[in-house]
């Protein structure tokens, strides 16, 4: 699953295991939309944490410029990664099969004051990846425009939809 793309990765999207994929790859699919260029690596903050935080000391070093990090259950990776980078880390609360994910929401949400994570919904990688985006966009004028256009095209489907229903 670890792919990195030929071009400098802006975005590194991490996990605490392999099974977080079918929910991550979403953030994955919103980047490539973009034409973000993203690395994707498992890099559990339990079970590898030596790894885990030479990943976020040297990630602003390698050239990302935000980190989108899930995991489920005790999630404690993105507010680990987190303290240990400038970054601004995204976290993505994985559902595992207990509790429904809010094991994972609270884990992320919940961070002390000075450690920001920016939690997204429960399994919402997809927010997590056009959140992304969105944070690349700001003061890129390129990528700006192409976020506004996505925007007026996502208000006229709204409103298409909302036609259709007869409201
Ligand atoms: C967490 O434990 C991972 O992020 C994953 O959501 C969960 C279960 O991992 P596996 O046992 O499937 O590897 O650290």
């Amino acid at each position: 699953m670890s792919e990195h793309a030929a071009t400098q990765p802006l975005v590194g999207l991490v996990m605490g295991s392999d099974s977080d994929w079918p929910v991550m790859e979403l953030a994955a699919q919103a980047l490539e939309e973009f034409g973000v260029p993203y690395e994707a690596d498992v890099v559990s903050a339990h079970r590898m944490p030596t790894e885990m935080i030479a990943y976020g000391q040297g990630a602003a070093d390698r050239g990302l410029r935000v980190i989108i990090a899930g995991a489920g259950g005790a999630a404690h990776l993105p507010g680990m990664l987190a303290s240990v980078t400038v970054l601004p880390v995204i976290g993505v609360p994985v559902p595992l099969k207990h509790l429904d994910g809010m094991d994972s929401l609270l884990s992320i949400v919940q961070m002390p004051a000075g450690i920001p994570v920016a939690t997204v919904s429960v399994a919402g990688a997809r927010n997590a990846g056009l959140l992304a985006v969105r944070m690349l966009a700001a003061g890129e004028g390129e990528l700006a425009a192409r976020l506004r256009g996505e925007l007026a095209t996502f208000a006229t489907d709204l409103r298409d939809q909302a036609h259709a229903k007869g409201a």
